[in-house]
């Protein structure tokens, strides 16, 4: 029975149901009642696996199928009526076109299923930030997820009356098939469809598709942001809390920092870092002039490989219930679960991500095909579990933002840290961002790629537009956040990375909060300020002085082979660059000499 009466969604939903012919619908009111009856139901048909639950309470598995593990950006596009709109970076379709072939995707897709429908908030319900959806889905995998992730239940149905305000999400699992896998938006009618794919960011419509592509697009009419960033506190001996927001691409460390569990010399003193989001910020101005920041989103879907009780202890902790784990190992001598970077103790009896028998024996570390885990393998995990999380975490107005950070994978060229020399030239350096990529999408991984601010798969619009959007905003804020870039990721000779990164990049933090508050010089170079090497604490760290000097050295070289690229990028992007970032680019071409 429906949950309401408001005609926009009735009226939607009877017209989804019509196309996909699901055999019954089955609406989402957020109970837990509800919630177990479904893990069961899943449980049953193999859909999830239950773990061990005296070791692992609440907490299931899930494999996707092998060939659906990651976001697959080749195959999700941006439907404006307009294909100036959605610019050069993004895939395009005409909407018309696409609403037509998906429709031949969708039509009696569900027959033989259940359709789900689930209301969902993205940030506190009822709070000035939030913004509400409905998901349409034929997969129990999505609702449990979706119910860790966002805000689900009828509260939300309450909060939307009688308006036809929400963003409307349809997905469909159809056969799975690869070649029919589409992810597309259609911004200028507030919906997103997705079929033929069972894989977090594919699936979960409120995360990136909505989260960041929609909500990025209703930014830049609204005036106000989002970003792929995530947001932590840092408090002082004092008590007093200072927020940072950072945009790393995916799979470059933003769990990890939001998490962090500060080194001996700051703990001691009584220095402490909050967790407030993972992924996503959504940034508006206040009244006080400042940009205020909150986390959309209500649990974590992290990368699991590489998490370990030294690297994210806090992470770990907020694994160990009521957590969704997907395309890991499964331990199947304790019912449990592992995946590579855990610990040293691989699971002699095993199945891997392929739900194939796996014998760790065999696991070459240089041949990702060797792994037990796949690469992409994630947790979903409820932010109320996290020993870390943010009093402020579900504060309706957010938190006052000081430092806004940008950094990626670079071996080389980017040095540890920088700061920009105001925020025009700190929404260039965020628009040259390039980082390795990753296996949280499909194709080639550690290939360099311009990705502008973390958002290349994620802006909704043309980019261009969004670098201007950037530059406005700046206009808009009397008092702006300063602009920094890191990289925990240079690498030696040998290809090992010289930073020990995860809980010692606190002592970059408070070197940025430093300048934040005028306590601290810098040494000007070509590309923005870099610290004192003596200004960054190495206490208790085996790196030399040397080591971190040569971690903060701007290679001229290096950036004068960078500026063709950007200008190659820019151009790529296409004629609504902004000047201002042409005069940047100048700017930094004159400096390198
Ligand atoms: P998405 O969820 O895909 O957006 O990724 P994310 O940015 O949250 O990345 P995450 O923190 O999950 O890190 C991804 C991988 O990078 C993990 O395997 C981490 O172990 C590794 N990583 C994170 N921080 C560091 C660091 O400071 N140094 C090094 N060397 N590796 C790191
Ligand atoms: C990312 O790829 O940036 C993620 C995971 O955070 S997904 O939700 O799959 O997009
Ligand atoms: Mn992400």
């Amino acid at each position: 029975m429906a949950l309401t009466n408001n005609k926009f969604v009735t009226t939607w939903v009877d017209e989804m149901a019509a196309m996909t012919k699901p055999d019954k619908i089955v609406w989402i009111d957020g109970s837990e009642e509800q919630l177990a009856a479904l893990r069961d139901e899943a449980c049953s048909t193999g859909e999830i696996i239950k773990l061990n639950q005296e070791l692992l309470p609440n907490c299931y598995l899930h494999r996707t199928a092998v060939n659906d593990v990651a976001r697959v950006e080749g195959r999700t596009f941006i439907c404006t009526s307009k294909k100036e709109d959605a610019g050069n970076i993004n895939n395009w379709m005409d909407p018309k076109e696409c609403y037509a072939k998906l429709t031949k995707l969708f039509t009696g897709s569900m027959t033989g299923r259940t359709m789900y429908v689930i209301p969902y908030s993205m940030s506190v319900v009822g709070s000035p930030f939030a913004k509400y959806g409905i998901e349409l889905t034929d997969s129990i995998y999505v609702v449990l997820n979706m119910a860790i992730m966002t805000r689900v239940g009828t509260d939300v149905l309450e909060a939307l009356g009688e308006g036809g305000d929400f963003i409307k999400g349809l997905h469909s699992k159809a056969q799975l098939d690869e070649e029919n896998r589409y992810i597309v938006h259609f911004p200028e009618d507030n919906t997103i469809w997705s079929v033929n794919s069972g894989y977090g960011g594919n699936v979960l419509l409120g995360k990136k598709c909505f989260a960041l592509r929609i909500a990025s697009y209703l930014g830049k009419k609204e005036g106000w942001m989002a970003e792929h960033m995530l947001i932590l506190g840092l408090e002082n001996p004092e008590g007093e809390i200072k927020y940072i927001t950072a945009a790393f691409p995916s799979a470059c460390g933003k769990t990890n920092l939001a998490m962090l569990i500060p080194p001996t010399v700051y703990k001691e003193k009584g220095y402490k870092v909050w967790c407030v989001g993972d992924d996503i910020a959504w940034l508006r101005v206040g009244d006080d002039g400042r940009l205020w920041a909150v986390n959309p989103e209500n649990g974590f879907f992290g990368v699991a490989p590489g998490t370990n009780d030294k690297s994210n202890p806090n992470a770990l902790a907020t694994t160990k219930r009521d957590t969704i784990f997907t395309n890991v190992v499964h331990n199947l001598d304790n019912n449990t679960v592992w995946w590579e970077g855990l610990d040293n103790d691989p699971p002699a009896n095993a199945i891997d991500w392929k739900g194939n028998p796996w014998d760790y024996k065999k696991y070459d570390k240089k041949d990702k095909s060797t792994c037990g885990a796949h690469p992409n393998s994630r947790f979903t995990a409820s932010a109320k579990n996290c020993p870390c999380v943010s009093s402020e975490f579900n504060n309706p107005n957010g938190v006052p933002v000081t430092a806004i950070v940008f950094g990626g994978r670079r071996a080389k060229t980017a040095p540890l840290v920088y700061q920009s020399r105001s925020w025009q030239h700190g929404v260039f350096v965020g628009s040259i961002m390039a980082s390795e990529t990753t296996a949280a999408a499909t194709g080639a991984v550690g290939v360099v790629r311009r990705d502008p601010m973390a958002m290349r798969p994620f802006a909704g619009y043309d980019m261009g537009d969004y670098f201007a959007h950037w530059l406005e905003m700046g206009k808009k804020i009397p008092n702006k956040p300063l602009i920094f870039n890191v990289n925990w990721f240079r690498t030696d000779d040998e290809g090992h990375f010289i930073w020990p990164g995860f809980g010692d990049n606190m002592r970059v933090l408070m070197w940025i909060l430093a300048r934040c508050d005028g306590k601290v010089d810098a040494v000007e170079t070509p590309i923005g300020f870099v610290p004192k090497a003596e200004d960054i604490d190495l206490t208790g760290l085996d790196l030399s002085i040397d080591t971190l000097k040569g971690l903060l050295d701007v290679d001229k070289d290096l950036w004068k082979d960078e500026l063709a690229g950007i200008e190659e990028f820019y151009k790529q992007v296409g004629d609504r660059v902004p000047q201002e970032l042409y005069d940047e680019l100048a700017e930094l071409k004159a400096r390198l000499g």
